[in-house]
């Protein structure tokens, strides 16, 4: 990481330490004519096709980044907003064993493992990670593609969206001690977003166990989202009928949407989303629709209006 990213890039964190923040994002939230339009949970349009889950992909990806970067460059907020202390404190946190809990609106609850996802079948993937920040890493990942979970567990019809929850453990997360979110982290998808092959629950990076700063034992990887709807340390996985309210939205819905999809032409109130700077890079690159991923995923999203739905 160059102090010139460091010196460009604002973190998402900022207003957490700003106690102002609430007034202010009320008063943008009127301004911008936002409020209440993005946050029903009205149907929202779904795709005519899915992509059948062992659909055969083949992605193009820049140069990986190095593994330093990647382990030492963190949003992890249970730890720290300070995204260079998270790859020190996040060792605390005990993984193992560690179980998951699949549960809700499906024929068939179950509690699992890490091993337990094994047996699923995994597939070893490189993926852009686009922050809403502005900067961008390239990952490569090992994980079961979340459909195949999905498949064993039967969704019932009324299932159309899913809820993750991080763990909630302040005596390992030395930041959940402090109320700067509402713990646990709290992320969610449409049940087509989470069927889609590209969905992955990683549990390698690099060929390796996933490292702890990186949301061992488990996380999701939604490649054409914003960073943050990947969440990490995945305890629990619940299907429900209502769009759930994500950790970032509750904090500042006027900045953050449910979909986050990647979009260049959609500013955020604090960043443009033209451009990325990738890490280890000085020269900002464009920031891609859906971060490259477009052809994949642009399907799910036909007819909505992605600037209301953002
Ligand atoms: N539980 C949890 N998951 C999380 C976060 C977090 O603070 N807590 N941060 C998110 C954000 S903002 C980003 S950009 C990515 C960063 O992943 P990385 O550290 O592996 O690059 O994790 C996401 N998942
Ligand atoms: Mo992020």
């Amino acid at each position: 990481m160059t102090s010139q990213c460091n010196r460009s890039l604002t973190d998402e964190a900022l207003y957490l330490r700003r106690r102002d923040f609430l007034r202010l994002s009320a008063k943008k939230a009127a301004m911008l004519g936002a409020a209440g339009t993005f946050m029903s949970s009205a149907p929202a349009i779904w795709a005519a096709e899915q992509l059948a889950c062992d659909s055969t992909i083949s992605l193009d990806h820049d140069d990986l980044t190095p593994y330093k970067s990647a382990t030492r460059y963190n949003n992890f907020y249970e730890f720290s907003p300070d995204k260079k202390a998270v790859s020190i404190l996040a060792q605390e946190l005990t993984t193992s064993p560690w179980e998951i809990e699949v549960s809700g609106l499906v024929e068939k609850p179950i509690k699992l493992s890490i091993d337990g996802l094994n047996p699923l079948g995994t597939v070893d993937r490189t993926y852009h990670l686009r922050c809403v920040e502005g900067w961008s890493m390239v990952l490569p990942w090992t994980g079961v593609p979340l459909c195949r979970l999905i498949e064993k567990v039967q969704p019932k019809k009324d299932a159309k969206f899913v809820k993750f929850s991080s763990i909630y453990r302040p005596k390992e997360m030395i930041s959940q001690r402090r109320p700067i979110m509402d713990w646990p982290y709290v992320e969610g998808l449409r049940l087509d977003e989470a069927n889609h092959p590209l969905t992955l629950l990683a549990v390698g990076m690099y060929g390796k166990t996933i490292p702890k700063q990186n949301g061992a034992p488990v996380r999701l990887v939604v490649p054409w989202k914003y960073g943050f709807k990947s969440i990490k340390t995945i305890q629990k996985i619940e299907f429900v009928s209502e769009q759930p309210e994500t950790s970032w939205m509750r904090l500042a819905p006027s900045e953050y949407g449910f979909y986050a999809n990647v979009n260049p032409s959609v500013a955020h109130p604090r960043w443009s989303q033209r451009k990325e700077v990738r890490i280890g890079e000085v020269k900002k690159r464009r920031t891609r629709p859906f971060n490259g991923y477009e052809e994949q995923v642009a399907h799910l999203y036909k007819g909505m209006d992605l600037e209301k739905n953002f």
